[in-house]
């Protein structure tokens, strides 16, 4: 199945349709069958989406440096900083895949995993296209790029300016976190933010307006809990997006209209997979459309 690396091989858009079928059937079937108790479909789609973020969410447009063109999580000390913890699983994972499909680059293989990942857990089609290339240890770009979820409306602002997105497209990225949850021993922070982690919704908007939002009562770092049934969570940062006037403007409109919000995470994530990218390495000007393995079986 997986195309022979030949000097000349040029893969096309189907070569990289492969790809993304191989992804989603990694994401889906990560879970062992045969030692698995109980097999949740799309475990790994969440974090696999994290990694997608991190490589590309470093991206400084003042200096053009970080971003997702060199994939330079590979690499220590980047793979080490406290905002990739556990984000080991998801690139083990892809190595996997790079394995079986050596000509992808590993920023291209990351960024398209993102996009599946989104697409395959029910979420808007992402355009994507490829052009990465793997760099070097030299461009590892510093720690304290990604966002501290401890913080405030300034620091969340201070960390995506710095990436070039605007309040509207900050509020719309942070609709991710419909997915997956927070593991205590990763991040320190622990929970799930919605009732469906592997389903891409607008219900982190729509929780953050219609549940009551208290101070956890423990021992771990400053966390909201939802009062009636206790089980889910927010970020301080995450809570921000309802407190800061402009912030809750877009959170209410996501909250309101699914579809206003698909079209703007479609829109913002296809354009954080991007950053740091040299246009001139695209392949392709235009952004191709991948399929999902639903619509090839239709
Ligand atoms: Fe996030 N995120 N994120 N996040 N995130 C965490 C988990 C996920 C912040 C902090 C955290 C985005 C923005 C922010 C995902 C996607 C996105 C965790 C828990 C923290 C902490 C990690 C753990 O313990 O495993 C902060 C702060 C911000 C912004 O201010 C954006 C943007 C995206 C994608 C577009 C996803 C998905 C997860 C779940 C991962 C999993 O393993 O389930």
């Amino acid at each position: 199945q997986s195309a022979k690396v030949a000097t000349n091989f040029v893969p096309t858009k189907e070569d990289y349709q492969k790809v993304y079928n191989r992804i989603a059937e990694v994401i889906d079937d990560a879970g062992d069958y045969d030692s698995a108790v109980f097999v949740c479909r799309w475990l790994f789609g969440p974090v696999v989406l994290r990694l997608a973020w991190h490589a590309s969410g470093t991206y400084d447009k003042a200096t053009g440096t970080g971003g997702s063109n060199y994939a330079t999580m590979r690499f220590q000390p980047e793979s080490l900083h406290g905002a990739n913890a556990g984000l080991h699983v998801a690139r083990e994972l892809m190595e996997k895949i790079k394995q079986e499909f050596s000509w992808i680059s590993y920023g291209d293989l990351w960024t398209l995993a993102g996009v599946a990942a989104v697409q395959e857990m029910a979420g808007p089609k992402v355009p994507w296209r490829p052009g990465r290339i793997d760099g070097f240890e030299s461009h590892v770009p510093p720690d304290g790029r990604l966002p501290d979820a401890s913080q405030g409306a300034q620091h969340i602002r201070d960390i995506f300016y710095r990436m070039g997105f605007d309040d509207q497209e900050i509020v719309a990225l942070c609709g991710a976190h419909a997915l997956g949850r927070c593991h205590a021993d990763r991040s320190g922070y622990d929970g799930p933010w919605t009732f469906s982690p592997t389903m891409f919704t607008n219900d982190f908007y729509k929780l953050l307006f219609d549940e009551k939002w208290v101070w956890k009562k423990w021992n771990g770092p400053k966390q909201l809990e939802d009062k009636k049934t206790k089980s889910l969570m927010m970020l301080p940062t995450d809570y921000v997006l309802t407190q800061d006037k402009s912030f809750k403007k877009y959170a209410k409109a996501y909250a309101d209209d699914v579809d206003l919000f698909f079209k703007d995470f479609s829109a913002a994530f296809a354009k954080l997979l991007e950053l740091g990218v040299p246009t001139q390495q695209f392949v392709a000007s235009e952004s191709w459309i991948m399929q999902t393995v639903d619509d090839q079986n239709s």
